[in-house]
């Protein structure tokens, strides 16, 4: 059978099996498109059936999370944890707490982590969880209440070596930290159960900075690959969040020139660039005021912000897109392309339309999926769980050397798969099977489990 009616099939029943899970169906296909031709020339694979296991989460739990507003009233959310995939290592991933977060959400994020986490060269399984929660808007007291009710409950499932959650939107080292406090109580052990805690208390130096870091040096890898690099280089970044900030500041220490940041609301154009003294401003208002980014044009000006309107339309050379899935859509990619832009480097998790990534590559621009290029946060993760295992704290020139060593690792493998006969290399192809393999190969030894 040719390869397109395996793939029509594979996606006919996935559809079926996961109706109303438009994230998680859109992520699976985007994988199953490389993944199926290489299972067909590698039978062991086709004969463990380890495509059909590997999209079905080990666990999901779905639980209550009640909590007691500063009024008094008891309010009520949904929690959730996607324990996806542990044979490589314990579940990992982030914990998002966002109002758009349902079941799809959660279980494409879980999925796109066990590739990830795969790449990363560490032993780390996958998992994503989080809450259809605002933290926007809520007192510091309705955080902490909201933080210990949702981990009272899923403490009873995580654990040092069963599943260790980390951030992702809407969870920082604020939550983190509440999380942490109520998991130690209920516990009565002090362990690494969570990654990104403060640095007094188990976190990792470079943690916060990971994600966006290491989309710049997986970038730097890319471009160096084509003989160029970032120097000069006009780049639009979206979000204005934990990735952004650290994408940006990366961004300026290799003498780019980052021009714009957004929120929800809209984004930001600041054609003289964003430099540190900017960048401290957005981090002060993004992190400690929580305040929205449209106040950067009434600080900076020459800065102008565009109510609704996306980044992407923003004349660049890159676009680095760090807010969220599905951010990019096709005719932003458009936009991008007829202004010249040469490539896009995912900060989010599947930020880019499968559209926009059809036209992106067909008109062979430079493209790396978010599970390769955003591998850093949770490698570093990784990291954070091996000096909690050791009981030390490593400095930041450790921390940060091995970050930037692990990127280039990823860079390679998604190479060695990915390079295609024309000389162009395919990243989304090479990160795929890449990270499959590893995880393939662990599932066909340990039986069918
Ligand atoms: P933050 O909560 O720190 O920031 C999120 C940013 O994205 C905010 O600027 C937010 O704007 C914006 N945003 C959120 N939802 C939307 C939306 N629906 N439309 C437009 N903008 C939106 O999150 P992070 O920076 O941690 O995460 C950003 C992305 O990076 C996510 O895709 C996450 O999964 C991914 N990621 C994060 C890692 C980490 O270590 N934190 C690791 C790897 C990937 P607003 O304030 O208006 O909501
Ligand atoms: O999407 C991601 O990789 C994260 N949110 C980070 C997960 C982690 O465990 O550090």
């Amino acid at each position: 059978m040719a390869n397109s009616d395996l793939l029509s099939g594979f996606m006919t029943t996935v559809t079926e099996r996961n109706p109303h899970e438009p994230e998680f169906i859109q992520a699976v296909k985007e994988v199953a498109e490389t993944i199926i031709p290489f299972i067909e020339d590698h039978k062991k694979y086709k004969e463990a059936n380890i495509l059909d296991r590997v999209i079905e989460p080990e666990r999901v739990i779905i639980f209550r999370v009640p909590w007691m507003d500063d009024s008094g009233k008891a309010r009520l959310n949904r929690g959730f944890r996607v324990q996806m995939n542990s044979a490589i290592g314990p579940y990992k991933g982030g914990l998002r707490f966002h109002p758009t977060v349902n079941l799809s959400v959660l279980k494409f994020l879980a999925f796109e982590q066990v590739f990830k986490n795969s790449l990363t060269t560490l032993p780390l399984g996958a998992g994503k969880g989080g809450s259809d929660f605002d933290p926007k808007g809520k007192s510091e007291g309705e955080v902490m209440r909201f933080c210990q009710s949702f981990i009272t409950e899923l403490s009873r499932h995580i654990g040092s070596y069963t599943d260790i959650p980390a951030g992702d939107i809407g969870v920082g080292a604020r939550e983190i930290g509440y999380m942490f406090g109520q998991y130690k109580r209920l516990s009565n052990q002090f362990t690494g159960v969570l990654t990104g805690k403060g640095l007094h208390f188990g976190g990792s130096l470079i943690r916060t900075e990971a994600t966006g870091y290491g989309v710049v040096y997986f970038a730097k890898e890319v471009l160096k690959k084509r003989g160029d690099s970032l120097e000069n280089k006009t780049c639009a970044v979206s979000g204005s969040g934990n990735v952004a900030q650290y994408t940006i500041e990366k961004l300026i220490h290799f003498g780019a020139k980052p021009v714009t940041v957004s929120d929800s609301q809209g984004f930001i154009h600041d054609p003289d660039g964003i430099d540190e003294e900017k960048l401290d401003y957005i981090k002060e208002l993004k992190n400690v005021k929580r305040a929205r980014i449209r106040e950067y044009a009434e600080k900076f000006p020459k800065a102008s912000f565009n109510e609704g309107i996306t980044p992407w339309h923003a004349k660049v050379d890159l676009a680095f897109p760090c807010a969220t899935q599905n951010e990019l859509p096709e005719e932003d990619a458009q936009i991008l392309i007829d202004n010249g832009c040469m490539g896009v480097f995912e900060g989010a998790n599947m930020p880019t339309t499968e559209g926009a990534v059809k036209i992106i590559k067909d008109k062979q621009l430079l493209f790396s999926p978010g599970k390769a290029s955003n591998a850093g946060g949770v490698a570093t993760s990784g990291l954070e769980m091996s000096q909690n295992a050791q009981r030390l704290n490593w400095s930041r020139e450790e921390v940060d050397q091995r970050l930037q060593s692990i990127m280039k690792s990823i860079h390679d493998n998604c190479v060695e798969y990915g390079a295609g006969q024309n000389g162009y290399i395919d990243y989304v192809k090479g990160a795929n099977i890449a990270g499959f393999v590893k995880v393939a190969d662990a599932m066909i030894v340990q039986g069918v489990v």
